[in-house]
């Protein structure tokens, strides 16, 4: 008995040591600096974001606040599309799909046409006199206390920089430091790349000051160097000379209030916040930063062994892969740094991860860096509440918030409802009204699918006054389809008209996917109306209407159909394969309840191919975990890990050096996408059970994850050798009876919260 506590004991501090050892090696390195921001590391604490290049003559630390946006408050709404909807409706019906097309364009569309830029800010400068002959040239990315740094010697000098984004200080922090007594020796400036702008010097600060082109936003920025060194003002520059350390911390604000309310004073928001440390040193900084950062970051630990490969820089990884993707630990990599994407943009109180996260360069960057709803800003969330940073969703429910609000004047304008709609983009103003063109504008399915991202966290967390606080944004969602669904005069049906099937096949009567969202939305809502005891009149007028909304069908080909009507083209290999919603996120369509349009739905991803964009790539590894062909999912992973540049196939795909997702261009849903995916391989909770390795892919024999989280308030960790599950446990948080399913194995345990049950590899209790 003794001996097999001692044996115990060994075991455990094994997996411990080793844990600590898979996590000491969740880094990116590279040998040189960077010269593209695609290979600069970001940093970031949910609203103020900076990209470090880690240059050696010249440092360059380019930075965002996430409130500098284009434009100003503004309503959307199109006051008379209303008076249009009949006639577009009627011209779908009638197959007249140009002509309805037309008339949306001209009537129906949001004013103005399209919304806003997320702007970048500024850029920090930092200029060392002769450092051009250096050895031992370091950069690197640490995941476990999110600190970048950068280290070189010079003439026997070592030469090292620290830069973090803190969360509780509300600073960028960079710290510079030389081995050698005064060989610290730098000119330090601020700049942008706004027309408007003007920089200060005074004493050890200077003050950055933009205004956005046409807009009503400004933003100020003040860096301030704290050293042991001197400091002078020479040209513009902070002049630091003969010193061994020297700390930069800088803020950044604008008059962004909310969507409504641009009255905000960052003249003085920003020097109170550097005020408040300047009372303080950097390693204070630094450890309250790291204890913050850690108390999330630590909650979730995932392994799939090492082969050697993690000792490489992250740049040659990448690129070995493509030809060779056998490197678990970038595997695990790859999740850690989602995590820390989402730590670094998305926290309480701070604004959704846009479709570059919070890390702009440009003043026009793609796609307006906004959200778009049509997949990118919910893909964003997927992983969230799995890996265990749950609180890191509330910006997205924030945003909800607000929508309800200016989606509910479209719904009133465009559609004559009650409650609100969300089109397929959405900016800081949170515009909610259809943009650019008709045939790709008018999506209806905004509103549900970010309404069951509230569902969603209920599952997971099992929080009743959540629900509770947030069931009136699904309800109002529910009750604007309830008045806009339309009886198809050809079919019977409820349908939805006009839509879209993101961004395929123009205008239509009927998308399969917005039915799937819309039945999605009902079934939740009423579901949540019981949960809660409320509400129940209106929760039974929903549950007639989900019968009556057009049905997945499967059509000719053996597809599941993309719209009411038999026409799917097998050959087209387009992005989008929005009409599998049902299989992933939703779990409408599976193989227990409804096998035979399972199986039409992997048909139809069959005929869409193995290609596609960063996000299209990440969704394909989502879909086959669900259709339980690891090998499969895992053929998409290695897409997705490989260079952007390398990726086959027509629309790309892929990593940039600093593993940022590639469109390509940079859009980081396909990190949290390809996370997602990568979970689900392991893990799968959508059905009224938890499955162990549901589609483990042979490239992943042995792993080890702890803290993941699985619907129903369970945390889970387990870890697997040659493909088997070896040992469970379960922390049940919420004390919900629990089913867990390995192969053939199911076991269902009632459950006290608080309580962990442990199990062996054949689930027989231990
Ligand atoms: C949708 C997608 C594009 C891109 C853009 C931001 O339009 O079809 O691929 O992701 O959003």
């Amino acid at each position: 008995m003794q001996r097999r506590n001692i044996l115990t004991l060994f075991f455990v501090l094994f997996l411990l040591i080793e844990g600590t050892k898979a996590q000491e090696k969740l880094k990116l390195s590279y040998i040189q600096p960077a010269t593209e921001w695609t290979e600069a590391l970001p940093v970031g604490n949910g609203s103020l974001g900076a990209m470090i290049y880690g240059g050696v003559s010249l440092e360059h630390i380019q930075f965002n606040e996430e409130t500098l946006w284009r434009g100003q408050p503004h309503d959307y709404s199109n006051k008379d599309a209303g008076d249009y909807l009949n006639e577009i409706r009627q011209l779908l019906t009638e197959g007249k799909q140009m002509e309805a097309q037309k008339l949306a364009q001209q009537e129906f569309m949001s004013e103005p046409l399209q919304q806003v830029h997320y702007q970048p800010f500024g850029d920090i400068y930092i200029d060392f006199k002769n450092h051009d002959n250096y050895t031992n040239y370091k950069r690197e990315l640490n995941l476990n206390n999110a600190i970048g740094s950068v280290s070189y010697t010079v003439e026997g000098v070592e030469y090292k920089r620290e830069v973090l984004s803190s969360f509780p200080d509300q600073i960028i922090a960079v710290n510079l430091t030389s081995s050698k007594s005064k060989a610290l020796n730098f000119d330090l400036w601020l700049d942008a790349i706004h027309e408007d702008k003007a920089v200060k010097t005074n004493g050890s600060t200077q003050t950055l000051e933009v205004k956005v082109k046409d807009g009503a936003l400004r933003g100020v920025a003040t860096l301030r160097v704290e050293t042991n060194g001197t400091i002078k003002t020479v040209g513009g520059k902070l002049q630091i000379s003969k010193a061994s350390k020297a700390t930069i911390y800088l803020t950044a604000a604008t008059n962004y209030i909310d969507f409504e309310v641009v009255s905000g004073e960052p003249e003085k928001m920003v020097p109170e916040i550097l005020t408040k440390v300047a009372s303080t040193n950097f390693k204070a900084v630094k450890e309250k930063h790291i204890s913050d950062y850690q108390s999330l970051y630590n909650r979730f630990e995932i392994s799939f062994g090492d082969n050697g490969k993690s000792k490489n820089p992250t740049d040659q990884r990448i690129s070995d892969f493509s030809s060779d993707p056998n490197d678990p630990q970038l595997v695990a990599l790859y999740v850690a740094y989602a995590r820390y994407l989402t730590l670094a943009s998305s926290r309480p109180g701070t604004k959704p991860a846009t479709l570059q996260g919070i890390w702009n360069d440009k003043l026009t960057p793609p796609w307006f860096s906004s959200y778009t709803t049509n997949i990118n800003l919910e893909m964003n969330y997927w992983p969230v509440e799995m890996y265990n940073l749950s609180e890191c969703h509330e910006p997205l429910f924030d945003l909800i918030e607000d929508l309800s609000i200016t989606g509910a004047k479209v719904a009133k304008a465009h559609y004559n409802a009650e409650g609100w709609i969300a089109h397929h983009n959405i900016d800081i103003w949170r515009g909610a009204a259809p943009v650019n063109a008709s045939h790709h504008g008018i999506w209806l399915g905004g509103a549900a699918w970010l309404s069951t991202h509230i569902w969603e966290h209920y599952l997971f967390t099992q929080d009743k006054d959540f629900l509770q606080e947030k069931y009136p944004l699904m309800r109002s969602a529910a009750l604007f389809y309830s008045q806009f669904l339309y009886e198809d005069p050809t079919t019977g049906y409820l349908i939805s008209s006009p839509s879209n099937s993101p961004e395929i096949g123009g205008l239509v009567a009927g998308p399969t996917m917005d039915h799937q969202l819309i039945r999605a939305l009902f079934r939740s809502t009423i579901e949540a109306s019981e949960i809660l005891n409320t509400d129940q009149e209106f929760a039974s007028t929903l549950e007639p209407m989900i019968a009556k909304i057009a049905p997945n069908q499967i059509g000719k080909h053996g597809q599941l159909q993309e719209w009411l009507e038999d026409k799917d083209d097998p050959e087209n290999h387009h992005r989008h394969v929005s009409h599998l919603w049902a299989v992933h996120p939703g779990n409408e369509i599976n193989y227990e309840d409804t096998p035979d349009l399972m199986e039409a739905a992997k048909q139809s991803l069959e005929y869409r191919g193995d290609n596609g964009t960063g996000w299209s790539l990440a969704w394909k590894i989502n879909f086959w975990s669900r259709f339980r062909d690891g090998d499969h999912a895992y053929k998409l992973l290695h897409k997705l890990l490989s260079p952007a540049e390398g990726a086959d196939g027509k629309e790309g795909g892929g990593s940039y050096p600093n593993l940022f997702d590639a469109h390509p261009p940079f859009q980081i849903d396909g990190n949290f996408g390809g996370a997602s995916g990568i979970l689900e391989m392991i893990l799968q909770s959508h059905l009224d059970k938890i499955e162990l390795l549901p589609a483990l892919p042979t490239a992943l024999p042995e792993g080890r994850v702890s803290g993941i989280v699985a619907r129903g308030g369970f945390e889970l960790s387990f870890s697997w050798e040659e493909g088997r599950l070896i040992g469970i446990s379960v922390l049940s948080k919420s004390g919900m009876p629990c089913v867990l399913k390995y192969k053939d194995n199911t076991i269902e345990f009632e459950t006290e919260a608080g309580r962990t049950y442990h199990f062996d590899g054949l689930l027989n209790k231990k």
